[in-house]
Formats: C-alpha cells, sequence, structure tokens
C-alpha cells in the first residue's frame, strides 16, 4: 500500500497538466493511465488553443515550445457556399487563439513529468475508487498482473469519457444531460500545406467541412458524415473530392491533396454530467462533459475546469481552507454550460441534417447572414471562441 495526496485517474491533457501544476506548487500526485504513452500520444485531436490554457502550460513551466512553433491566428473564415467572411478575433475582442495540437500539448506534458521523475504507471486495469465519500479515499488497480492500492487525501477523475471516474458517482446522486448529434467528424491528417493560412469553417449544401492546420505542412481536415460512417469507408481520393466540393471555391482552387497519414470518425455529442465532485472526488475535462468539436472546445473546457480544481486544492494544502474545493463543482459548471451553449449553436448553424426541414435551414441560413454583417453578433461569437475569462 502508498500513500499520495492526490490520485489523478488518465494520462490524457487534464490529468497530466493538473499533476504538473501541483508539482509545482509541491503537491503530490500519482497519474494512473490505462494506456502507454505512445498511445495517448497516437491519438489526434484538438487543434486550437484558448489563451487561458497557454496561460496555464507557462505556468506550469513547460510553455516555450509552444511559444516556439505555435501559430498565433487573429481570425477565422466561415463560409455558406462560395460567400465567405472572416470574423476578426484580434480586433473583436483583443485576443489571438494558438494552433498547436493537443498531441503536442500532451507530449510536451509527459516529457516535463518524466524528466521530474514524476510517479506514472501506464498500462493499468482495473482501477477502482473505494470511500470517495469519506475523509479516507483510496484507489486499487493491477498493473503487469499485480494488484495495487494507494491511499490519498483526493482523487482526480481525468479519465475521459469512457473512464471509470464518472460513474462512481451513485447515480441517485448524478444527473447527466446529453444531446447526441446525428452525424460524425471523418477526419485526416495530410503531409500537404493548409488551403489557407486561417481555419475555414464551410457550411455547404452537401454538408461542413472545416480546414484546419497543425503547422504550415500539416494539415488537419474534416467533413460531416453519418455517424455510423467509419473510415475505411472513406478513401482519400473520396475525402478530398467531397472536401473539395464543400470548401468555397476561392479556397478549393487553391487546395493540395496528399496521403492522408491519420484517418478518424469522431462521433459528435453535448453531454454534461452534475454534480463534478462526490466527496473527494472531482471529475475533470471529458470525464464530466463532451461538446461537438466545432466550437474547438474540448481541450480547452478541460483545462479549465483543471484549473478550478489546482486552485481548490492549493487553497487546501496552503491555506488549510476548503472553500476552492467547496465550489469547484458549481465553478466549473457555469463556465462547462456557456461552452456548451457556444458548440451547440456553432454546430447548429454549420452543418446540415436530412431532418432539417425548409423553415431550419432558412433560419440557419439567416443565422449566418446576420452573422455576416452585424458586428455585435460577430463580437460574441470572437468572444466565445477566443475563450471566455475563467
Ligand atoms: P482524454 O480522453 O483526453 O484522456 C483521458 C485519459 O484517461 C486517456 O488517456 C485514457 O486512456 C485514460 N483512461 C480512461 N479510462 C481509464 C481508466 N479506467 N484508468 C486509467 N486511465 C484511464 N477537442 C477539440 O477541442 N477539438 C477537436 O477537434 C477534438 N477532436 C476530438 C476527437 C475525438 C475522437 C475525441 C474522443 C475527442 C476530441 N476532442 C476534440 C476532445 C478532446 O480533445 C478532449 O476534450 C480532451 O482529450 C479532453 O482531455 P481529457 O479530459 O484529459 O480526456
Ligand atoms: C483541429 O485542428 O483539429 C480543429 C480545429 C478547430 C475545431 C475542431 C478541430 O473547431
Amino acid at each position: 500500500m502508498t500513500r499520495s495526496q492526490v490520485v489523478i485517474i488518465g494520462g490524457g491533457p487534464s490529468g497530466l497538466l493538473l499533476a504538473r501544476l501541483l508539482a509545482v506548487r509541491g503537491i503530490e500526485s500519482v497519474v494512473l493511465e490505462r494506456q502507454t504513452r505512445d498511445y495517448v500520444l497516437g491519438r489526434i485531436r484538438a487543434g486550437v488553443l484558448e489563451r487561458g490554457l497557454v496561460e496555464l502550460m507557462d505556468e506550469a513551466g513547460i510553455g516555450a515550445r509552444l511559444h516556439r512553433e505555435g501559430l498565433s491566428h487573429d481570425g477565422v473564415v466561415l463560409a455558406r457556399g462560395d460567400d465567405a467572411f472572416r470574423i476578426d478575433f484580434r480586433e473583436m475582442t483583443g485576443h489571438s487563439v494558438l494552433v498547436y495540437g493537443q498531441t503536442e500539448v500532451t507530449r510536451d506534458l509527459y516529457d516535463a513529468l518524466e524528466d521530474a521523475g514524476h510517479p506514472i504507471e501506464y498500462r493499468v486495469e482495473d482501477v477502482e475508487i473505494h470511500d470517495a465519500d469519506t475523509d479516507t479515499p483510496h484507489v486499487t488497480y493491477r498493473v503487469d498482473g499485480e494488484s495495487r492500492r494507494i491511499d490519498c487525501d483526493f482523487v482526480a477523475g481525468c479519465d475521459g469519457f469512457h473512464g471509470v471516474s464518472r460513474n462512481t458517482i451513485p447515480e441517485s446522486v448524478r444527473r447527466d444531460f446529453e444531446r447526441v448529434y446525428p452525424y460524425g467528424w471523418l477526419g485526416i491528417l495530410s503531409e500537404t500545406p493548409p488551403v489557407h493560412h486561417e481555419l475555414i469553417y464551410a457550411n455547404s449544401d452537401r454538408g461542413f467541412a472545416l480546414a484546419s492546420m497543425r503547422n504550415p505542412h500539416l494539415s488537419r481536415s474534416y467533413v460531416q458524415c453519418p455517424s455510423s460512417d467509419r473510415p475505411e469507408d472513406w478513401s482519400d481520393d473520396r475525402f478530398w473530392a467531397e472536401f473539395r466540393r464543400r470548401l468555397p471555391r476561392a479556397h478549393a482552387d487553391a487546395l493540395v491533396t496528399g496521403p492522408s497519414i491519420e484517418k478518424s470518425v469522431a462521433p459528435l455529442r453535448s453531454f454534461v454530467t452534475e454534480p463534478m465532485r462526490w466527496g473527494r472526488l472531482f471529475l475533470c475535462g471529458d470525464a464530466a462533459h463532451i461538446v461537438p468539436p466545432t466550437g474547438a472546445k474540448g481541450l480547452n473546457t478541460a483545462v479549465s475546469d483543471v484549473r478550478y480544481l489546482h486552485r481548490g486544492l492549493c487553497r487546501y494544502y496552503e491555506q488549510g481552507e476548503s472553500a476552492g474545493l467547496d465550489s469547484y463543482s458549481q465553478d466549473a459548471l457555469a463556465r462547462v454550460w456557456k461552452v456548451e451553449r457556444f458548440s451547440w449553436w456553432f454546430s447548429q448553424i454549420m452543418h446540415r441534417t436530412d431532418d432539417q426541414s425548409a423553415f431550419d435551414r432558412k433560419i440557419q441560413l439567416a443565422e449566418l447572414d446576420f452573422l455576416r454583417g452585424n458586428a455585435d453578433a460577430q463580437r460574441a461569437m470572437a468572444a466565445n471562441y477566443v475563450g471566455l475569462p475563467y
């Protein structure tokens, strides 16, 4: 049996960032990760970072590469068919976003934690949280066939949507809120130059497409597809032909295609579980909520949870105060629901669905027309996209 102050379940971005931020303040933690480091790093996910995430990476002392290699973007292009218009974040909010892949954020975190000899257990199995509703919680798990136990003060459930933490909270305590969208995103990574120097979100009569990137030589491209589609249903040729059709013509003509080096389908859902705390168990990130990737909010909202929890744990250990922990769920959910709203709204105006009535389609196009021509509407969109305050 061993002991730590905080057991963190999940070695994705939220678990790793929490571990690093706590270590900077001398607070012990152990990270339990189900997969290997390489497996976690092989998952291609988010690409756009809010300033709050960048500031926390700086606070964690690991922002150097992100500042060196990240691309600062001052705006995005939205398109309805061939009619494209730009939302200028910098002019509207004074802020930009940073394009730097989640994979690289996670790599920077793993490198820093492993260089510091931080206790991370990989390939753990059968993780179970015990007595979370008492002052003496503990976690059991198996690794390499050996059963282990860690006694702790707190458990951070950073184990994503399919982890064990959320379901540790009794159904009598927990309330889930969900919307499942009738479509998914097929994403490919390709060693080709991005079609434009900023992101393009396209609402075409054939469906949604997003032209994103990781760097000037690595493009991340998405098309809306039926949620039942699998990556093997889409050859590279089929993807590029559809992607080109959905982009505004002026940009489609500039498209450089190439072989995919990664291809995946992400189902889209909006999901929140309340509360995000039960006794000494605190849920962070995808363990507590999911957003459709349209607003580039999944990773960023996981990180805002981490900030609230980190501040609460520091007040507890440094000042003996539990106020930050006691208000964690309320504080985190207040921001989560505003992000859920934005991600749902942006998904609604950018995706075409078969069950959309002619009226719905007209309303959607009117939303885009209003956004195109109204500075206040653009300012509201920009404020959400660059990141709401913590
Ligand atoms: P993660 O899911 O990243 O990490 C949880 C970790 O816990 C994983 O490493 C998992 O192996 C581990 N784990 C699970 N169960 C465990 C157990 N029982 N014991 C130990 N460890 C366990 N967001 C965007 O902003 N833009 C995007 O384009 C985007 N695309 C996405 C595509 C897909 C397919 C998915 C699933 C998500 C996408 N997201 C996107 C959202 C994504 O970036 C998440 O918000 C982000 O990974 C959240 O980080 P974590 O909360 O750390 O959860
Ligand atoms: C990405 O680059 O993967 C990305 C960017 C913006 C989004 C979603 C995904 O809204």
